[in-house]
């Protein structure tokens, strides 16, 4: 999974689901931002074969299986049966148009919010803090509201939305949970980057803006900060998570460049063939203008060695 808040959260939310639904049990074997893909455990190279890349777009060929919400545009190769994205699957192809919310919130409404399996975790103030500060739900509801709005119907129908979605359309949550937000970001401190801080905001809500991405001053710390967030995460939610692994056993599995490309019009109507052309190995609409992309060698399973690159 991707090492943020949104990626680990929506392990935690995948491990409560396949175990309510199937009694299988998750776990967190790597994560992968762009630039490194970890891998912690003892678990062969082979395992990423049949894994499932969460909050992660990626266009290794041997990776069947991912979720996330960040590549857009006409891309006709990579649509693996196993490889989920709302953009793709309802032909969103323009930047104000894309998908606002997290991945969490795509598992939380799209499979968590059935009769049979209701959200009763999004009713503690820490629960809705955790839900809304994945990928900044909670700012990215008022500022793009009316886009918030339609995928909102989209996700639901006729169906009503549920009250935890309604209170960040509706500014209520930015109203009246300031405090308890904050609270909550305290306790993700110790595990997360300050971020940028958005000055677009009240001083109540400044403190909250940034905190998502996992601090990795080394292998070891950023393995240990992953699994201290699926942990908390876990007891916010009242859940069982996916189980972890020791921190020390991380080994770094393959190496990329990150790459910021400008998305000048001509490029959004080729992108599926400069991405082929340049190695890319994952990339996301970052705003009008940019696309961050990251470039390196294809991952091949049978190589067990990945230091080799
Ligand atoms: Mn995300």
């Amino acid at each position: 999974m991707s090492p943020d808040v949104d990626g680990v959260l929506s392990s935690v939310l995948l491990s409560h689901y396949v175990r309510r639904e199937y009694d299988a049990e998750a776990h967190l074997i790597g994560t992968f931002n762009g630039r490194y893909l970890r891998l912690v455990g003892d678990h062969p190279l082979d395992v990423l074969r049949g894994s499932m890349f969460l909050d992660l777009d990626v266009r290794f060929s041997e990776v069947a299986h991912s979720i996330g919400q960040h590549f857009l545009g006409p891309l006709s190769v990579r649509a693996s049966a196993g490889a989920f994205n709302p953009n793709r699957f309802f032909a969103i192809e323009k930047m104000p148009d894309k998908y606002p919310f997290a991945t969490a919130h795509l598992l939380l409404f799209g499979l968590l919010n059935t009769a049979k399996m209701t959200m009763p975790f999004t009713n503690t103030p820490d629960a809705k803090a955790l839900l809304s500060h994945a990928d900044s739900f909670f700012w990215v509801c008022n500022k793009y509201k009316a886009n918030s709005q339609r995928w909102a119907d989209r996700l639901y129908g006729a169906e009503p939305t549920p009250p935890f979605l309604r209170a960040m359309l509706d500014g209520t949550y930015m109203r009246e949970a300031a405090a308890d937000h904050r609270r909550f970001v305290e306790r993700v401190k110790p595990y997360v980057y300050p971020g940028n801080v958005q000055d677009d905001f009240s001083d109540a809500w400044k403190s909250c803006t940034g905190h998502q991405t996992c601090r990795s001053p080394n292998d070891i710390v950023h393995a240990r900060n992953v699994n201290a967030l699926a942990a908390l995460f876990s007891e916010i939610l009242g859940v069982d998570g996916p189980t972890t692994y020791d921190a020390t056993t991380t080994r770094v599995v393959w190496e990329g460049t990150k790459l910021r490309v400008e998305a000048y019009p001509r490029l959004m109507e080729t992108l599926e063939r400069y991405l082929q052309e340049h190695n890319i190995r994952s990339h996301a609409v970052t705003g009008a203008r940019s696309i961050a992309m990251s470039q390196g060698p294809d991952l091949v399973l049978e190589l067990i060695d990945a230091s080799f690159y």
